[in-house]
């Protein structure tokens, strides 16, 4: 492992920052929902020499020499990537999630074009139309939310938007949605109004690679988005993956039929990005490769079991939960529904803690995005420190007891010892 000498010698503020950090991850339990914990051989991968190429281009296909390395770890990288997810086609230079998303709508969208994508406050992402965003002010989104009484979707009303607004893209996905997605019924909608099927996976993107939630790509979707450092629980980065060749005719250079992974791949550079972060890709590579053994199925598993129990346990508690419980590894605490706490109030008492939590909206919310009703909260990043149902147990617990507490100072830091000593059992991986 890295020793920090240097750091330590050359920025002994920042080491101290970092040690500080360290602590507070160690020390506390990382309950966001869309954070995870990276391996030894992930945070070794981050922080190699391969931080010093520039590599704009594609494997082959260079405008810098010295591209021998570079050149194999991000081959290597598209090809686990292909392998995880089934596809034949990956992008693995986006720098985020924002920014492959982005690129999609670039690569097949003139200014104007209609995306239909999920509401923000159903559980959507930022990048998915909310107006908020430039993309916004550039396409025009139309949007489908879920249906209030059962927590679902709401499949009809998305169909009826689409027959409406004839969209050259659906995007499905979501950033605060506990269900799985009926790809097959918006495939059938998408080849109905004649769009592209994407799906966001970012949140689920490891659980998707295990095979334990479903693979958009099995009901014929044509791209996939995602994010490499949630469940996948890789660096932090982005990632664009497509299966088969859709020409798209609005595209045509000079008589060239343009499909949809060149697009994409011309959009992501020189489109959007300059140089890729070569050390970003190949720690992605070493996530991908730890994604393809036995083990990470094991992980996604548990990860679900755990995201079941937790619920169950926090409802047998009083807790109100959006949708009821969970089919996937986060739940949605309605915090005022429950006991009267908005969101952001029960997120800081969590922190005081050490449970670190996000607040969240819940679905037709009616107060503000800076403190809403609800709150997220996920198992990906626990069950890496290997927590299992009996600790969920426990965790259930405390987030009871701090809000029963939470006018008692004293007793909150007696909760913050006991947190601090049972976490000690399940040291970080890294
Ligand atoms: N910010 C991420 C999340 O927490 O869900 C999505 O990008």
């Amino acid at each position: 492992m890295i020793d920090y000498k240097s750091l330590r010698k050359i920025d002994p503020l920042l080491f101290n920052i970092l040690q500080a950090e360290v602590r507070r991850q160690s020390d506390g339990l990382e309950l966001i929902a869309s954070e995870n914990y990276v391996s030894t051989a992930v945070l070794e991968a981050l922080g190699t020499v391969f931080t010093n190429k520039y590599s704009e281009g594609y494997p082959g296909k260079r405008y810098y020499g010295g591209q021998e390395n570079t050149d194999q770890i991000e081959t290597i990288a598209i090809e686990r990537a292909k392998t995880l997810f089934k596809c034949d086609h990956a992008n693995v230079q986006p720098l985020s999630g924002a920014i492959a998303n982005t690129a999609v709508y670039f690569s097949w969208l003139e200014p104007g074009d209609t995306v239909l994508g999920m509401r923000l406050d159903h559980g959507g992402h930022l990048t998915h139309g909310s107006p908020v965003t430039k993309l916004a002010k550039l396409f025009n989104f139309v949007r489908y939310g879920i249906d209030t009484e059962t927590g679902d979707i709401d499949y009809n009303q998305l169909r009826d938007i689409a027959l409406k607004n004839q969209p050259k893209l659906i995007l499905v996905g979501y950033s605060a949605y506990t269900r799985d997605i009926d790809y097959g019924f918006v495939k059938s909608v998408a080849d109905e109004v004649g769009a592209v099927a994407w799906a966001d996976i970012a949140h689920i993107a490891g659980l998707v690679a295990a095979g334990e939630m479903r693979n958009p790509f099995d009901y014929g979707f044509q791209i996939v988005s995602t994010t490499t450092h949630k469940t996948l629980r890789g660096p932090r980065g982005g990632m664009i993956l497509t299966k088969g060749v859709v020409s798209n005719p609005l595209k045509n250079v000079e008589k060239k039929v343009e499909n949809l992974p060149t697009l994409i791949d011309r959009t992501v550079f020189p489109g959007l990005q300059g140089g890729p972060l070569m050390n970003i890709i190949f720690a992605k590579a070493v996530a991908f490769q730890e994604a393809l053994q036995p083990e990470f199925k094991e992980y996604a598993k548990q990860v679900m079991r755990n995201a079941k129990v937790l619920a169950q346990e926090l409802t047998n508690l009083g807790f109100k939960l959006v949708t009821g419980g969970t089919e996937n590894h986060m739940m949605i605490i309605d915090a005022i529904a429950s006991f009267g706490l908005s969101g952001g109030e029960l997120e800081v008492l969590l922190d005081k803690i050490g449970l670190t939590a996000s607040k969240s909206m819940v679905p037709d919310d009616t107060r503000s995005p800076f403190d809403p009703s609800g709150l997220r909260i996920g198992t990906p990043a626990i069950t890496t420190r290997g927590m299992k149902e009996d600790s969920m147990l426990q965790i259930a617990k405390w987030i009871r007891h701090v809000v029963d507490i939470r006018h008692d100072e004293r007793q909150i830091q007696l909760l913050r010892d006991e947190v601090r000593e049972y976490v000690r059992n399940f040291p970080l991986p890294s």
